[in-house]
Order: C-alpha cells, then structure tokens, then sequence
C-alpha cells in the first residue's frame, strides 16, 4: 500500500468548456481523495515554472500561453498510488492516442489543448504542488467512505 499525493489541473480549455466538474467527478468516484483545490489564472511565473523541463521545446511559448490564459483548477490529490492511477486515468498526452475511458480519450481531440495535466512521478508532484499550494492550503482529513474504498 503506498498512499500518495499528486498534482492534478483542469486546463483552461477543460474550463471554459465547462468540463470541470465532469473530470473531478470521475476523480473523485474512483475514490481519490481532493485535499486541495482553486479557481485560478496562473500567472506568468507560474506556467514557465510549471512547464520548465519544456523550455527548450517549439511549443513553449504557446504552452505558456495557453495555460496562462484564463481560469484553471489546480488540485492535489490523494490515494493509493495516486500518481500513476491518475496518468492512467487522463490518458495519452496526444487525445489521437489517449484510450476511450481516459480523460483526453473521451473528451479532447488536439495534444495542445487536452484538458488536464496530472503529475507523473513523486518529484514533479511535490514540485508542482509547490507552485500552486502553500503548505497550509492542503487538508488533512478523512473521507468518511474510506473504510469502503479500501480493503
Ligand atoms: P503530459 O501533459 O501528458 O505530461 P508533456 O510531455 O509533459 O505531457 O507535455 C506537456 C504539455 O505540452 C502537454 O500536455 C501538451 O499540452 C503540450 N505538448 C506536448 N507535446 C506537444 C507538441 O508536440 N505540440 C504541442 N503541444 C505539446
């Protein structure tokens, strides 16, 4: 059993599609537990540092545009392996090759506008976490359906 936290963003297409709900419905109906959430536009600072191992990429730029843009959801999560269930469950990076049943597979078509981003490894979740979260705007507390998600 290995609880984890990850970072989670509904993107600014998934927002102003009206998808929010939709994609933290299904995390939260897998079982994972929400224990931070905000409505936000990230700031400048926010999306280059979000995307950093990026810099070097043809589409950073737009990338730092795009998630810039408006309103987003950055959310941590947690839950038994938390981080690979969600990469599981948003799908592909490109939609065109995201499974049905996954986030992108059902509800994007193009890899620069895919609704959400998920953390992929221990590392990136704590530092993406940090540049949306102060410690204290993370809850500790127990989802009174535990006993029935987990053996
Ligand atoms: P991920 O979001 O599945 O972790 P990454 O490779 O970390 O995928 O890429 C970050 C984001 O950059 C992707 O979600 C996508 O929106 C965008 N992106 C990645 N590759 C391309 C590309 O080749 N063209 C345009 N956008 C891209």
């Amino acid at each position: 059993m290995s609880r984890e936290r990850t970072f989670v963003m509904v993107k600014p297409d998934a927002f102003q599609r009206g998808l929010v709900g939709e994609i933290v419905s299904r995390i939260e109906e897998r079982g994972l537990k929400l224990v931070g959430m905000k409505l936000l536009t990230p700031s400048r600072e926010q999306g280059e540092e979000h995307y950093a191992e990026h810099e070097d990429e043809p589409f950073y730029d737009d990338l730092v545009g795009f998630i810039t843009s408006g309103p987003a959801v950055p959310m941590v999560v947690e839950g038994e392996n938390a981080i690979s269930l969600v990469r599981d469950m948003i799908g592909a990076t490109d939609p065109a090759e995201a499974e049905p049943g996954t986030v992108r597979g059902d509800l994007a078509l193009d890899i620069g506008r895919n609704c959400v981003h998920a953390a992929d490894a221990p590392d990136t979740a704590e530092r993406e976490i940090s540049i949306y979260f102060d410690a204290d705007e993370i809850e500790t507390y127990e989802r009174n359906d535990e006993g029935w998600v987990y053996e």
